[in-house]
């Protein structure tokens, strides 16, 4: 039988032969996985474990919380406070940073997480996720939101754990992209694919429709040519996918190609997207780089976007690289 690499001899053997990783960030990345079982746990259990359905509360973007929103964000934090690697997290369900508390000792590192991400699929039973971004915190005494504002080029590891009918953690340290199925009867998530790697091109495109008369021009216009297919420009016939849990989106499009897309649409001209630029763009749009895809805002990479806040929103294209570029040229044609 072919032997089983861990995630934890995974990450030693990054840090010992590829030294793509310090201890300490070995040691945060483990707890996070833990975390992350730990929320899968939950999730398995459903209405049996209660946690379906609504909080009595709004987070910062003024979007109802659902009570595995809340849980899981305190899985992540209690996971992740005492160990020592980290200074502080932010969370897309908190309004501000979390510090460390004084009790326990200060790391280097930085923690961004989506706790539970396709929240409007988690009472449907439909795969939903955890999105997580790491960064080093800039040198100084304490620690400020200030520090959070980095691009996502400045990413020192990042991935995320999709809850569907395995449960897959999906990881780049900057060496490739990797994925882990968790083994429920060993509790241990194991490495089931290595070097990932994206198509180029595709027949497979990912976004709301419901939202097209709403987009800009250069959307449109990419849209209206994969739906004319084998009678259009594009000379092939396109299949569409729209699962609303980016996490599952994103994992199908790191397994077979594919474009995803969530645009700036005119509803909210000021918004420049629906997804969040620090917890969901620059995670998901290091993986796809790193599995030879593309990621941009129609206009920019993404992971050279430098935040001004927070909770920052942008316009994310990202996949397969031929189909990604050919919307970014779109953008360009039409300025
Ligand atoms: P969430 O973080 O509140 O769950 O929102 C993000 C989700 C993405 O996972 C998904 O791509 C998108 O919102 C779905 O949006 P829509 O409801 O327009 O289909
Ligand atoms: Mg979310």
């Amino acid at each position: 039988m072919a032997q089983r690499i861990s995630l934890t001899r995974y990450l030693v053997e990054e840090q010992r032969v590829d030294g793509s990783i310090p201890a300490q960030l070995r040691l945060l990345l483990e707890v996070v996985a833990r975390a992350c079982k730990s929320i899968s746990q939950a999730v398995n259990k459903g209405a049996l474990g209660g946690v379906l359905g609504t909080a009595e509360s709004e987070n910062v973007q003024g979007e109802i919380q659902k009570k595995l929103d809340i849980i899981a964000n305190e899985v992540l934090i209690e996971a992740n406070e005492w160990g020592g690697h980290l200074a502080a997290m932010a969370s897309e369900e908190m309004e501000g940073i979390y510090l460390v508390p004084n009790r326990y000792p200060q790391g280097e590192y930085l923690l961004l997480f989506d706790p539970l991400d396709g929240s409007s699929n988690i009472d449907v039973n439909v795969s939903i996720g955890t999105i997580f971004s790491v960064l080093v915190k800039p040198e100084g005494e304490g620690v400020s939101e200030q520090d959070f504002l980095q691009a996502g080029a400045k990413q020192v590891a990042a991935g995320y754990c999709v809850y569907g009918p395995q449960t897959t953690l999906v990881l780049t340290v900057g060496d490739g992209v990797a994925m882990f199925t968790l083994d429920r009867e060993q509790g241990s998530f194991v490495l089931t694919q290595e070097k990932v790697m994206i198509p180029e091109d595709t027949k497979e495109f990912a976004v709301n429709m419901s939202n097209m008369r709403h987009w800009a021009p250069p959307v449109t216009r990419y849209i209206e040519e994969c739906l004319q297919g084998k009678d259009g420009p594009r000379d092939k016939d396109f299949n569409m996918r729209w699962i609303a849990s980016m996490v599952a989106d994103v994992h199908r499009i790191l397994t077979r190609g594919g474009v995803f897309m969530y645009p700036w649409d005119k509803r909210e001209p000021e918004k420049a997207g629906k997804l969040r630029l620090m917890y969901e763009a620059n995670p998901m749009s290091w993986l796809i780089e790193q599995a030879g895809g593309a990621a941009t805002n129609g206009k920019q990479r993404i992971l050279e976007i430098q935040p001004d806040k927070l909770h920052q929103r942008v316009s994310v294209i990202l996949g397969s690289k031929n189909e990604v570029d050919r919307v970014t040229r779109y953008h360009a044609e039409a300025e």
